[in-house]
C-alpha cells in the first residue's frame, strides 16, 4: 500500500441522508464511526481525505416537486445539507460539492450525470504526488457511492469500496445487491475497512 498514492473519498455523510433526514438512509449513520478511524489514519500516513457534499438548489431537477424521483434534499445552506455533525472532518483537504446545477444530478464525485462536466476531483487527485488509489465510504451505496467508483475505474484509478462504511439506500428494493455486482463486474475490489489500519 503506498499512502502517498492513495486517496479516501468520505461521500455525501450529510444530515439528510441519515436518520431523521428527508432522505434517510437506513442506518446511515453507522458510517461515521469507521469513517473517522479512517480519516486520521490516511492523513497521518499522508495520503489525502476528500468530503463530498450533495449540494443541491432548491427546485432541484432531482426532486418529485420537479419531475425527479427524490424528496427534497440537502438544498444548499440548510440543516438538511450539512455534513452529520460526528462526522470528524480535521483531517480532509478537500471539501466538495456536487449536484449544485439545476437541471443536471451528479451521483459520481467525479462527473455530473451528463457524463462530461467534471467536477474538478479528478484534477485534484492527479495534482501532486498523483494518486492512484481510490478508497470509497459513505452514503449511498447504491447511487453517489456507485457511480463515483464507476467513475474512479474508468479514470484508471485502483478503486475501493469500504465495505462496512458505506450504507444503501435501496430504493427500488434490490438495488444495494445490483451496485455490489456492478461495482465487482467493473473491477473494484470490496475490503473491510480494517485491512488498512
Ligand atoms: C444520493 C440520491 C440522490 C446519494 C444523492 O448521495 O447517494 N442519492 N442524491
Ligand atoms: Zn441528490
Amino acid at each position: 500500500m503506498n499512502w502517498l498514492k492513495s486517496a479516501l473519498l468520505m461521500v455525501d455523510v450529510q444530515n439528510d441522508f441519515c436518520p431523521g433526514g428527508s432522505l434517510a438512509v437506513p442506518d446511515g449513520n453507522a458510517v461515521v464511526e469507521p469513517l473517522n478511524i479512517l480519516s486520521k489514519r490516511f492523513f497521518d500516513a499522508g495520503a489525502l481525505v476528500v468530503v463530498t457534499q450533495d449540494w443541491h438548489p432548491s427546485g432541484h431537477s432531482s426532486f418529485v416537486e420537479s419531475g425527479g424521483i427524490w424528496p427534497e434534499h440537502c438544498v444548499q445552506g440548510t440543516e438538511g445539507a450539512r455534513l452529520y455533525k460526528e462526522l470528524n472532518t480535521d483531517c480532509v483537504h478537500f471539501f466538495l460539492r456536487k449536484g449544485w446545477r439545476t437541471n443536471v444530478d451528479s451521483y459520481s464525485s467525479f462527473f455530473e450525470n451528463d457524463k462530461i462536466t467534471t467536477t474538478g476531483l479528478e484534477g485534484f487527485l492527479r495534482s501532486g504526488t498523483g494518486i492512484g488509489s481510490v478508497f470509497v465510504g459513505g452514503l449511498a451505496t447504491d447511487y453517489c457511492v456507485l457511480y463515483t467508483l464507476l467513475d474512479a475505474v474508468r479514470l484508471g484509478f485502483k478503486a475501493f469500496l469500504l465495505k462496512d462504511a458505506v450504507r444503501g439506500v435501496d430504493y427500488p428494493t434490490g438495488s444495494v445487491e445490483k451496485a455490489l455486482k456492478r461495482m465487482q463486474d467493473a473491477g473494484v475490489q470490496l475490503i473491510p475497512s480494517g485491512t488498512l489500519l
